[in-house]
């Protein structure tokens, strides 16, 4: 008995050494925003994602274009051109606001490790262009005073500073002198004065940490979640186990447990492209209603111009879309996903009793879904007109006639005789 006991214990010993030991032991659960904090992140739904920085004047992408097609000289440079005149923070913030937006997130730092920010740690950065303005303290103030939460990109890593682990072109090149514990030195104070300086913030918004590591990556989390615990905090700065939410990119994330947010681009480009191809109100929208019929947040990303101006025609866009939030929001802001799963007709989401149905294909004469536990007590159609609505033990038939179809999305509102989260079958 005693030599299986032993046998036992010699087992586990090994065991331990091997893959790590006792994940509840050694590796607690890593903290968390707090749950009121992710609830009204998700409320909000929609936000503005900005990628702008010295890049802006050559029209190429964001930190990937540093050494290919752009010279690592010349981009390093590019900073000492940028004056972006026509910066107006408010005007940025209004335009959010116009959209529906109620959030906004920042580029602070790209991979191409140009600051946007007043930062003690680095002197490249946007106080030693000839704009030599804080246009990330103007924008988190422009945001504060037009009710719009403020958050920050900050790209782990970061392909101009020495000592990460890789350079240019496309973060594939290895330092030859690299010192990880001074670059995540580097990282975590500027973090501290992101938080510090332009705190409180919705989220920090971490991307690509390439070989920064899981340990670094949990301790940078803790480091934020210590300065600002009501902060959320994303899946890329090396430990996903700490993250709060997940990020799809360039896709609409699918129905899962985990909250997650979708970042996409209103163009094709992160970064302004000159005659970039811009999305359809009819994309966008498709998007939108996609993504939170998904129960996912979406990030809707410009790049402004070098000269400070977010380009009218995608400024102009993004005021289409917040005309139909105007209209119909309410199946939007605080909406979750489902309860019936996106199909070819379109995407639901709901409040309490109720489901708004978006019907996205104008061509169908009658949608077909699955049954449902509870009882239909009424319909309407919130995009005007009236639906026929059938409810049977085998499911429910929706149609809406013709002169009633929208061309982008038909909301058909059903009430029910008790909560809509748990209503399918
Ligand atoms: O900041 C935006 C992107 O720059 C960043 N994440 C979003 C939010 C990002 N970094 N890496 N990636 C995305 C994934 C890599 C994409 C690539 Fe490519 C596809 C690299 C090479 C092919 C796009 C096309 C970028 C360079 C060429």
């Amino acid at each position: 008995m005693r030599s299986i006991a032993a046998f036992t214990i010699v087992c586990c010993f090994a065991y331990f050494a091997l893959f790590g030991g006792p994940a509840a032991a050694e590796n607690p659960p890593a903290s968390k925003a707090p749950p009121e904090a992710l609830k009204k992140w998700q409320d909000m739904r929609f936000g503005m994602f900005i990628h702008w920085g010295p890049v802006s004047l050559k029209g190429t992408e964001i930190g990937w274009s540093r050494g290919r097609p752009i010279p690592i000289e010349e981009y390093d440079n590019l900073y000492k051109q940028f004056n972006p005149e026509k910066f107006d923070a408010d005007r940025w913030a209004q335009i959010a606001k116009d959209a529906g937006m109620k959030y906004m997130v920042f580029t602070t730092k790209h991979h191409d490790g140009f600051c946007m920010f007043d930062t003690k740690q680095t002197d490249f950065n946007v106080m030693k262009s000839p704009f030599s303005r804080d246009v990330t303290k103007e924008l988190a103030d422009a945001c504060r005073r037009q009710g719009i939460k403020f958050g920050t990109y900050h790209s782990v890593c970061d392909w101009h500073n020495p000592n990460f682990s890789f350079g240019s072109p496309h973060g594939k090149v290895p330092n030859p002198n690299p010192d990880m514990d001074r670059y995540e030195e580097y990282i975590t104070k500027q973090v501290e004065e992101l938080i510090r300086n332009y705190g409180p913030l919705v989220t920090m918004w971490f991307d690509v940490p390439q070989d920064f590591g899981r340990p670094r990556g949990a301790k940078l989390v803790a480091k934020v979640r210590a300065l600002q615990p009501d902060i959320l905090v994303n899946n890329r700065s090396g430990e996903p186990d700490a993250a709060d939410y997940e990020t799809p990119e360039q896709r609409i994330g699918e129905m899962q447990k985990k909250p997650w947010e979708t970042c996409m681009t209103i163009c094709t480009q992160w970064a302004w492209k000159p005659d970039d191809h811009l999305k359809s109100l009819k994309e966008c929208l498709h998007t939108l209603v996609k993504v939170v019929g998904g129960d996912g947040n979406l990030l809707l990303n410009v790049g402004p111009m070098p000269d400070g101006r977010i380009e009218p025609r995608q400024a102009e866009r993004l005021r289409e879309i917040g005309r139909w939030l105007e209209q119909y929001g309410e199946s939007i802001y605080g909406a979750r996903g489902g309860p019936f799963p996106r199909g070819d007709w379109g995407t639901a989401t709901h409040k309490e009793n109720t489901i708004y149905l978006h019907l996205l294909d104008p061509s169908l004469d009658v949608v077909k879904l699955p049954p449902i536990k509870r009882k239909i007590v009424s319909s309407s159609v919130l995009t005007g007109g009236s639906a026929a609505v059938d409810q049977t033990d085998s499911g429910i038939e929706v149609s809406v006639p013709k002169s009633d179809r929208r061309e982008i999305d038909t909301i058909v509102v059903l009430k029910l005789d008790g909560p809509a989260a748990d209503a399918l079958e």
